[in-house]
């Protein structure tokens, strides 16, 4: 049965996996294996974990077939073998890998010649698992100095500076019911936001200068009693990635692997504060006045990540349900390092406070008086 919705998922699988060994070709073995930072998976994890997750849920859940490989299961599952666990394991590698990504390739590919997609749900899932991973690597090339992990393109032009203001009243926020979204994306509900301003731009790297030159890490005012002290303990005095000297590029730039510990103590010393995701969402769908440059980075918001009101795991609890509480908090856009798939005004992403691999920038806020 080679429908059309068929050859259009299949396309969408291929092209993410061109796009995954793209990001892996110009490394030697030994990068592929090492582990470059004790927060990030060796590449040749992801890798696996990649096919593990479309064995699961294309070849043994949708397709109702045997796992490909049974026995790699366990030791593929974020949950059952966690990041710090992952140097001494012996993952598969060099040609094994690649067998077994491609043979999970193959026979869920002939499922789906087959069968077709069905409501499409968990092949889209698949597809956008495999380009989340895209990013996660790039962190892992970013903290390791390797190719892939900062932008090639020149920075864009920074668009103009300024507020833009948005009325009180009520939006309705996340996904619709119908098509694909990340469960804790639904449902999508109603929520009465007061009127507030948010910055048209993301903070640049030169203004972020200013706020390193003016004390920014070194006054306690601006910090809250948990980023101070996660501040003294790794003594953080720049954004990840910079220098003494300052950013590694563009001043014009949106500063970027800022955790939110020092975006929330950034957002004081401007006289301001972060979005509340609410806002975020209601200010990137707001056509009157457009935000600039969403998508360079992703905006640190002030908001933890939970379940919107009626939340249901699909298909998954530990996609988004084991993260919810006030540890994480709410990142919303995209970045340069995101896939052109996953973007979407209602996608939530979420981190650690303390968190700086991930490509995070700030956009302010403020109350209107
Ligand atoms: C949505 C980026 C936070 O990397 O932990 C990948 C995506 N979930 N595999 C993560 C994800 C399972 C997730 N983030
Ligand atoms: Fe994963």
């Amino acid at each position: 049965m080679a429908t059309a919705a068929s050859s259009a998922v299949g396309e969408a699988l291929r092209d993410a996996r061109t796009r995954t060994l793209a990001l892996v070709a110009p490394l030697s073995e030994a990068e592929l294996e090492a582990v470059h930072d004790p927060l990030m998976s060796p590449l040749v994890w992801d890798l696996g974990h990649i096919a593990a997750y479309e064995d699961l849920w294309l070849v043994h859940r949708y397709g109702a077939r045997a796992l490909v490989r049974e026995d790699l299961a366990d030791l593929y599952d974020a949950f059952e073998t966690p990041r710090p666990a992952r140097g001494a394991i012996p993952f598969l590698r060099g040609q094994a890998l690649y067998d077994y990504m491609g043979a999970v390739r193959e026979r869920a590919l002939e499922i789906l010649e087959r069968t077709g997609p069905g409501d499409g749900v968990l092949h889209e899932m698949v597809i956008r698992h495999e380009a989340q991973h895209n990013e996660t690597m790039r962190q892992t090339l970013f903290l390791a100095g390797l190719p892939g992990g900062a932008p090639a393109a020149p920075a864009p032009p920074a668009a103009r500076d300024g507020w833009i203001e948005i009325p009180g009243g009520s939006v309705e926020l996340g996904a619709g019911p119908d098509g694909f979204a990340f469960d804790n994306e639904r449902p999508r509900h109603r929520v009465e936001v007061p009127s507030f301003r948010i910055a048209r731009r993301p903070v640049t790297n030169a203004t972020w200068m200013h706020f390193v030159e003016g004390g920014g890490y070194v006054r306690r005012e601006w910090w809250s009693d948990e980023g101070w002290a996660w501040k003294q303990e790794y003594d953080i005095t720049h954004p990840e990635g910079w220098t003494a000297d300052g950013p590694p590029d563009h001043g014009d730039r949106p500063v970027m692997h800022v955790s939110w510990f020092e975006a929330d103590a950034f957002a004081r010393w401007s006289e301001a504060r972060l979005p509340t995701e609410a806002e975020w969402e209601k200010a990137a769908t707001w056509t009157q006045e457009r935000l600039a440059q969403i998508g360079d980075v992703w905006e640190w918001t002030s908001s933890h990540f939970g379940g919107y009101p009626g939340f249901a795991a699909h298909p998954y609890k530990e996609y988004s349900e084991v993260f919810f509480g006030d540890r994480h908090r709410v990142l919303r856009g995209a970045s340069w390092a995101t896939d052109e798939r996953l973007r979407c005004t209602t996608f939530r992403n979420w981190d650690l406070p303390q968190r700086r691999q991930i490509f995070s920038g700030v956009r302010l806020a403020k109350d209107v008086h």
